[in-house]
């Protein structure tokens, strides 16, 4: 090929579609859709490209002024996660449309002054706490929920106690080799890789759809004597069929290669964790949510997430099973025994 076909077919090649441009497409494809939620995904991207850069620096930190201490023009830096908690409640507050936010690094909820707003957003801006500091891909898990409290008035905590089967859309942004968003809002799933040097999200995979069966299974195997007999059992009859373990300890890490390979990633009750470790409003719920449009499950047991009733603590624990759907279904049924 000449250098000048090769030109003309760089130029003919289309440019992709932008996340701004997909969220358009797809509110004009609801007949009563106001632009409210597209504004909040909107936000939630950009923080997510705040974040991004972040990440990207982080390894400069000790360099440019280490966490915790002044930079170099005298501001005082924040941890990493701190950070992505104040950018994200920072984009969601100016946004204007989510009234409320349930974040990981706060106890309480954030009211954001939007009082107008009609959702709520739960969210673990910064997930991956041992990996934030050696360069190991981590994650941000959203929640979305219309509010049931008066508009106009405060937000409530009820607003954010509906039940997973109440999310309006949920999603997560991963922070790897190539930083991606992936989200729903109950019309299966689409990933966008970011491109650094555009600052744009580009649609590169439309509809998401986690193998049935897969190779491999995602956990903590240093807690295995820790772990219910139902847990040992299952990953016993993993192992005799040679499946593969592979484990991040990064969630949004190991739930995304699963969702591309197919395979369980497990977080069990363990002795000191009778409800294991993950927050069932914001990782719990947005998982399980995003791994039913593709065609997978979640479980915390014998029960599928998705109808777990909440507890009225808003950081509660629950047990979290997920991914290809015959695996878990599997996983189910020895936990049901
Ligand atoms: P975090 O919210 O403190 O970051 O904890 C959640 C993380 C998950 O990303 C990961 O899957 C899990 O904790 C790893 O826990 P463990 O080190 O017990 O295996
Ligand atoms: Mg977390």
């Amino acid at each position: 090929m000449s250098q000048a076909q090769a030109t003309e077919n760089t130029l003919a090649t289309p440019v992709g579609t932008t996340l701004e441009r997909y969220i358009k497409r797809k509110e004009a494809e609801f007949a009563y859709a106001t632009g409210e939620l597209s504004q909040l995904l909107r936000d939630i991207a950009l923080a997510g490209k705040i974040v991004n850069r972040e990440v990207n620096r982080a390894g400069l930190s000790r360099i440019t002024g280490a966490m915790g201490e002044k930079n170099v023009q005298g501001e005082h830096q924040q941890k990493l996660d701190m950070e992505a908690n104040i950018r994200f409640i920072r984009a969601l507050t100016n946004g204007g449309e989510a009234c409320a936010v349930l974040s990981e690094e706060d106890e309480h909820i954030i009211e954001t002054g939007n009082t107008h707003g009609k959702y709520v957003v739960a969210i673990d801006p910064l997930d991956g706490s041992s990996n934030i500091d050696v360069n190991v891909s981590i994650g941000t898990i959203f929640s979305i929920y219309r509010r049931v409290s008066r508009i106009g008035g405060p937000a409530r905590k009820e607003d954010f106690l509906q039940g997973g089967r109440a999310q309006v859309a949920a999603g997560y942004i991963l922070y790897g080799s190539s930083t991606m968003l992936v989200y729903t809002t109950g019309h299966g799933v689409a990933g966008f890789t970011y491109e650094n040097s555009l600052g744009e999200f580009f649609l590169s995979h439309p509809d998401i759809k986690i193998p049935r069966q897969g190779p491999v299974f995602s956990c903590n195997e240093g807690n295995w004597f820790d772990y219910p007999e139902f847990v040992r059992t299952f990953l016993t009859t993993c192992k005799e069929r040679r499946l593969t373990a592979r484990y991040v300890g990064s969630l949004v890490a190991d739930y995304h290669r699963n969702l591309f390979t197919g395979g369980i990633y497990l977080y069990p009750p363990t002795v000191a964790k009778p409800e294991g470790k993950l927050r069932l409003l914001y990782e719990g719920y947005p998982l399980a949510f995003l791994i039913e449009q593709a065609g997978g499950m979640a479980v915390t047991g014998a029960d599928v997430v998705l109808d777990v009733h909440p507890t009225s603590d808003l950081h509660q624990r629950a047990p979290l099973f997920v991914g290809s759907a015959d695996l878990v279904q599997e996983l189910q049924a020895v936990a049901a025994q």
